[in-house]
């Protein structure tokens, strides 16, 4: 399967977005049919240091077992102890150029919600790019101004071989219209882990 394939359903998920234990959520997600997987521990009810560690083992582990991409969030300290498949960096994290000479092989998506971050990045050194915010999200809370699907546009006209993510409030009942603006695959939070019936959810998006 090629990147784009694999990035088309991606939950993003730490512990602070959860309301029953991580692993289970990965679990009935991945049962719904998730091709990707990024482990990001961010923010108020987030876990630090060993239990980060011992966590991301057991949801990396899962992936593995299922053919899942497993990816960290911006934490280039964890990339090798989880044998990351991939990094995704945001604006504010090390840049792309040195991400990649740090780790040549790995998979790496980048962040972008505007032109000018476009202009200053190393788009050239990026495997994917992340476009949002999409839609509204009270998920993020430094989130920057909605760009909606007009933004993915943008990007795939700029970039038309580049893999494309949507990501920001994209739930079962928008996922669509992110695709058809030219969007590779979507990245869902709140709508997967909040869900009452997560595998579900994942099959309808
Ligand atoms: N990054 P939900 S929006 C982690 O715009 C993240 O780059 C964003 O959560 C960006 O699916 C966001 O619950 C939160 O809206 C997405």
């Amino acid at each position: 399967m090629n990147l784009s394939s694999k990035l088309r359903k991606y939950l993003v998920m730490g512990s602070q977005n959860c309301k029953k234990d991580p692993l289970v959520i990965l679990e009935e997600a991945i049962d719904g049919g998730i091709t990707a997987f990024q482990y990001r521990e961010k923010g108020p009810g987030s876990r630090s240091g060993k239990e980060k560690l011992d966590l991301g083992r057991k949801l990396r582990e899962k992936c593995k077992e299922n053919d899942i991409l497993f990816f960290i969030n911006d934490d280039l300290d964890l990339v090798e102890p989880l044998e990351a498949d991939g990094i995704h960096i945001g604006q504010d994290d090390e840049d792309a150029e040195k991400v990649r000479a740090l780790f040549p092989k790995k998979i790496i998506g980048l962040s972008v919600s505007n032109t000018e971050e476009v202009t200053n990045s190393f788009i050239d050194s990026v495997d994917y790019l992340g476009a949002g915010p999409i839609f509204s999200t009270n998920t993020k809370k430094d989130a920057k101004p909605i760009v909606g699907t007009a933004w993915i546009t943008t990007l795939r006209k700029a970039y038309p071989d580049l893999p494309i993510v949507g990501i920001g409030g994209i739930t079962t009942m928008n996922a669509s219209e992110v695709i058809r603006a030219g969007a590779d695959g979507v990245a869902v939070i709140s709508d997967i882990t909040h869900s009452k019936n997560i595998s579900r959810t994942v099959k309808n998006l």
